[in-house]
Order: C-alpha cells, then sequence, then structure tokens
C-alpha cells in the first residue's frame, strides 16, 4: 500500500511538473534489476520436443492433451521424451542437434501460490532466437532477439498449483531477423539464459536509473517510475553515503531526483567501487549495487571521470569454447573474465551481442570498463523497416537492461557497415533511440573500410556517419586478410584524426601447438600469429588518435564459417587462448603490450 502524503509531499507534488524530464524515454519493457526482486528460478530439466516441420502449433501441443476419451489419441507428448537444461544452448545437450536450426518445442510444470495484493512475471534473460510463450495452453507472448530479456505479467493467469508453461523456440536464420544469414559465430538455439518468477507487490518501483548528474562528479540524479500510474513518495537511500531522500512521482508515476553528496568514491577502470542503493515506496522495497563515473572525450582522447584512459581490451563471445556451448552462470562469467584480466586489461567488448548478466555485473565488480552492442552485423537489410524497428527493440532493451551498470561506457550500434542512404537512416535511428535513454554514455560503431591510399601514402576511410559517434572504431586485418602495403613502421593512419579512435579488431589464426614459418600466413601456426601481433602493434604507434585496442579475440570459437579441416574443423582460431584454454605466443606478446600500456 502507498504511504498517505504528506504535506510536505503533496506540495511537492504541485511543483513535480518541473522536477520530471524523462525526455522522450517511454519507459523500459521490463522491471528494472530482476536479480533484485523476489523470485524462483524456472532453470533446470525441461521437456523438449523437437519440431523439425513446424507441426506443433498447429496441433496445439502447448495445451499438452492426453486421451480422456476410448476414440481420442494424440501424437505427441512432453513426457518420457528429450529432455534439455535450461538454461542452456540445444546444440551442446544433443549430438544431433549441434547444427539444428528450426522449432523446438520446451514445456515444463511449476507450482504458484499467487497472493491477493502481489504481481506475478515471468522473465526470459534470453532465448534464442525467437519465441512463443504459453501458460496453461494460452499464448501469452512472443519476443523476437536472441540476446536481450524479456517479461510477461502472469498476474490473474497463474493458477493456485500445478501450471503448465511451453514455449516455443525456433532459431531459424532470416534476411530480416538481427543478425541476419550468416555471421562468424554459432547460431545457438534454446532457452540459453535464465528464466524467473518474479513477484513484486501491486505497486512497485518499476524502472529507475541512477547516475551522476550531468557535469558534476556530486550529484546523483535518480529517475524513477513506478508500474501504477500514481503520485506516491519513493526514497532512495545510499546507506554508506548516509543519504536518505524522497520524493513524489507525478500522476504517471514518474519522478526526477537530484542530490550532493559528501564523500562519494567514483568507480574506476581497475578501481571499482559500489554502493548499495536503495528505493522503495510503500511495501516494495529493491536494492542494487551501483557504481558513479562519468565519461566524456577531449579531442582524441576518452576520458573517464576527467582522466584520459587508453582502452587496453579484449573481445569474446558469450562461449565456453572447452564445453562447446554458450555461457550461462556465474561460473562461466568468472572463467571468461579471470582469463581476460590475466592479459592485463581494463576494457572488454562483448561481442557482438549483449552478454548475460552475471558477465555484465561481474566485470563492474573487477572494474573492467564494457563495450556493448547488438548484433547489428554485416549483411543487415537497412531497407527493411521491419528491421529497423527489431534493431531499435533490441538497442532499448539492451540499455534499459544494463544502464545502471556504470561499467559499461561504450552502446555499440553497428559492426562492419557499408555507406549508403539507407545504412545511415538506420543507424541514426538507432542513435537517436540510444540518446532518447541514455546519454551518460559513449556511442560508437566499428567500421571495416579503411584503406591504403597510394597517393597520400596513409590509411584513410571514407565514411561521413562517423561524424554522428562520439568514439569510431575500426576491425582492421592487417597481415591476415589484408597483405601489408607498406612495412608496418611506415604504416600512419589517418582516419577521423579528430576523434578517438579504438581499434576494435585485428589478428589472425593459429592451431595452438602448430609451429611453423613466422613469415607463412597459411602455416596457421603460433610464429605467424605473433609475428603478426608484433607487426599491428608497431603499426599502432602510427595511429595519432588510437584511444585504445582490443584484438580479436580472447578464446577460439565455434563457427561454420571456418571450413578448413584441419586448421579449423568449425573453429575461428584467432583466439590469442586455444578452444582448450591454453595460450598461444601472441597472447604474451599482448600481455607484454598491454603491461606497456599501463
Ligand atoms: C570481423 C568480424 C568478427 C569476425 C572476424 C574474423 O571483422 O567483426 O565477427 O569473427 O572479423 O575472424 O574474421
Amino acid at each position: 500500500m502507498n504511504r498517505k502524503l504528506t504535506f510536505l509531499s503533496a506540495l511537492m507534488l504541485l511543483f513535480a511538473g518541473t522536477l520530471v524530464s524523462w525526455g522522450t524515454d517511454k519507459g523500459s519493457p521490463f522491471m528494472t534489476n530482476v536479480y533484485g526482486r523476489d523470485y524462483q528460478l524456472l532453470n533446470g530439466k525441461w521437456n523438449v520436443i523437437v519440431d523439425l516441420y513446424d507441426q506443433g502449433e498447429k496441433m496445439e501441443i502447448f495445451k499438452n492433451r492426453t486421451p480422456q476419451k476410448n476414440e481420442e489419441f494424440y501424437e505427441y507428448s512432453f513426457e518420457g521424451g528429450l529432455r534439455l537444461n535450461v538454461p542452456g544452448d540445444w546444440n551442446s545437450q544433443i549430438p544431433e542437434l549441434k547444427y539444428y536450426e528450426g522449432t523446438v518445442w520446451y514445456a515444463r510444470h511449476f507450482d504458484a501460490d499467487p497472493q491477493q495484493d502481489e504481481r506475478q512475471f515471468l522473465y526470459f534473460g534470453a532465448v534464442s532466437y525467437r519465441c512463443q510463450v504459453y501458460l496453461n495452453g494460452e499464448k501469452i507472448a512472443t519476443h523476437e532477439g536472441g540476446f536481450t530479456p524479456f517479461e510477461v505479467e502472469l498476474t490473474g493467469k497463474l493458477r493456485k498449483g500445478d501450471n503448465f508453461l511451453t514455449v516455443m523456440v525456433n532459431n531459424r536464420r532470416t534476411t530480416d531477423a538481427i543478425p541476419a544469414l550468416a555471421f562468424d559465430w554459432w547460431n545457438y538455439g534454446g532457452i540459453t539464459r535464465d528464466v524467473m518468477l518474479i513477484t513484486t507487490p501491486r505497486q512497485y518501483v518499476r524502472d529507475y536509473f541512477v547516475r551522476l548528474a550531468d557535469n558534476d562528479s556530486r550529484s546523483v540524479q535518480v529517475s524513477v517510475a513506478l508500474a501504477e500510474p500514481q503520485a506516491a513518495e519513493v526514497k532512495v537511500e545510499i546507506p554508506e553515503l548516509k543519504i536518505s531522500e524522497t520524493v513524489v512521482t507525478d500522476a504517471s508515476g514518474r519522478a526526477e531526483l537530484t542530490f550532493k553528496t559528501r564523500g562519494l568514491q567514483l568507480w574506476q577502470p581497475e578501481n571499482a567501487k559500489l554502493y548499495d542503493v536503495v528505493l522503495s515506496c510503500g511495501n516494495d522495497t529493491v536494492s542494487d549495487e551501483i557504481g558513479f563515473r562519468y565519461l566524456g572525450t577531449d579531442g582524441t582522447k576518452i576520458l573517464v571521470n576527467g582522466e584520459p584512459v587508453f582502452m587496453r581490451s579484449i573481445s569474446f563471445h558469450e562461449e565456453i569454447p572447452q564445453r562447446k556451448g554458450r555461457a550461462f552462470s556465474q561460473a562461466d562469467a568468472e572463467m571468461l573474465l579471470s582469463e581476460a584480466r590475466a592479459l592485463g586489461v581494463n576494457m572488454i567488448r562483448l561481442a557482438h551481442y549483449p552478454q548475460n548478466e552475471y558477465i555484465v555485473r561481474l566485470a563492474e565488480k573487477m572494474g573492467i570498463v564494457l563495450w556493448q552492442e547488438i548484433p547489428i552485423w554485416q549483411g543487415i537489410d537497412f531497407e527493411d523497416a521491419g528491421t529497423k524497428a527489431k534493431a531499435q527493440n533490441m538497442l532499448t532493451e539492451m540499455i534499459h537492461r544494463d544502464r545502471n551498470r556504470c561499467a559499461v561506457c561504450f552502446w555499440g550500434v553497428a559492426n562492419e557497415t557499408k555507406p549508403s542512404e539507407a545504412r545511415n537512416a538506420f543507424l541514426l535511428s538507432l542513435l537517436d533511440t540510444g540518446r532518447s535513454i541514455d546519454t551518460s554514455r559513449l556511442y560508437v560503431a566499428a567500421f571495416d573500410l579503411v584503406y591504403f591510399n597510394e597517393e597520400t601514402r596513409h590509411f584513410e576511410m571514407d565514411d561521413p556517419f562517423t561524424e554522428n559517434l562520439d568514439v569510431v572504431a575500426v576491425n582492421k586485418y592487417m597481415g591476415w586478410y589484408h597483405p601489408w602495403p607498406v612495412p608496418p613502421t611506415e604504416a600512419v593512419w589517418d582516419v577521423v584524426p579528430d576523434k578517438p579512435l579504438i581499434i576494435s579488431e585485428f589478428g589472425g589464426e593459429a592451431l595452438y601447438g602448430q609451429h611453423g614459418d613466422r613469415n607463412v600466413t597459411s602455416s596457421w601456426s603460433e610464429e605467424y600469429q605473433a609475428r603478426l601481433y608484433e607487426d599491428n602493434l608497431e603499426m599502432f604507434r602510427h595511429i595519432p588518435n588510437l584511444a585504445g585496442v582490443s584484438p580479436w579475440v580472447l578464446f577460439d570459437f565455434r563457427s561454420p564459417y571456418r571450413f578448413h579441416p584441419t586448421n579449423q574443423e568449425d573453429w575461428n582460431r584467432k583466439g590469442l587462448v586455444s578452444d582448450q584454454g591454453y595460450r598461444k605466443q601472441a597472447w604474451y606478446i599482448m600481455r607484454d603490450y598491454y603491461r606497456q600500456m599501463k
């Protein structure tokens, strides 16, 4: 129940119109901070039916019928068949599903005891790629996009006792999907992240955004939105800073609050500081761990808390190579991030899609800056309005999930796109969408069309779209896809000279344990890869606006792009670490470079 408004808060309410400045943000598609809520995990073994020809919907298998009369029969049953772990991709769990692209029906029972004064929600961390959700035989939700969460409210729909949940999951690649028809990673299908049954009070703090106020390292700004449109008092506490502030929402349930702090310690790369922040309204309370930092650029420098920081980055996919499957747990996050940390990084580019919250939250605790992006990866149909709407949706979901994570400093809107009017309009709409939700990050995109200009003898790029970005990034595979036009000592860059430039990918393939000629690309040897790293590190000295580098990639990863029968076998071998977890020679070169750049 909401507390009665005090005289003071009623007065504040009168002025609420001036306090509220949510801009064009339309609000979050799901509640903020699900892990801070009262929840039950619906993880574990689910029953599945593999539906290669998409017959399940027609047969209404989500009704899970069993014969009731003598003449009845059903050509399906969820009981007694295959079972798969949730979370988890199907490809790594059953050999026959390794390459499977199509529909799999997931089903399970769960018990509920819904209370009158509560609301219940079903939350999926990610389902790859599209899905339809049915509760007790009724369709209750659909979602598209394999790397962002979604939620469906179950209030009034749950039965006391047994409930039956069915999820139709489909990972078929299509031209209008994101990513589209071909991409250089495994097309894992399944319910790949946590499934949660969440309970909240009727009125609750649905969405909040806690960060430093613009250009002020001591003032904290809080935007909050309640589930129900209603004027109510919201309390914001940061016990360690002895902060306890209240604000009254406007009639739409939203409020904005800024307050000064004393002794606030900023979150820094490699020196993480997080504060417990508690928001409450009536009988609802939600706590989060939040860090405070501010970002900017100054000419060609990236500034964190006003200081230039060179981004010593690495990329990884959300994949555990030794398991040949998607990463989904806290233990998986620890494995990936500890190997990244060992290399000496202060940043990770999460490639090429939003990764799970375990990774994001642990990286934040470790003081690692994150670049997070949506899978706008080559081959996207920029002409298709539907695809554009999907991209906006994915970006919205990514930002809403993680905008309270101060470690995320970059929102990436695209990887390797070619200039065209349609592309420009598409990407501009993404930047507008992003900036309408979050202006406290740097917006970035990775390009790959840098070329060597024979006349100027410089590496250059012609893509005016870069004007719209805070930081420009380039993927450049010198010594692998591109032979050297000049020796690395003469490889001078003149690319967006007035902005910070991150080399967001470089590298080459080597099979761990394979030794060969350091001058021969096709040796696929650790020696060649090491030499390629030495050459690229030399080239980086001639990029005047270099603000960071991010080798491609930390681990060998699985990709059907990679056919070579002995050197690749469905693996992209550009890892600094092998699929078995062994460090290749180039790893040491990169580690030493990062030590020097510290
Ligand atoms: C790229 C892509 C990345 C690929 C990589 C490669 O430019 O951005 O996703 O995996 O090249 O290995 O070719």
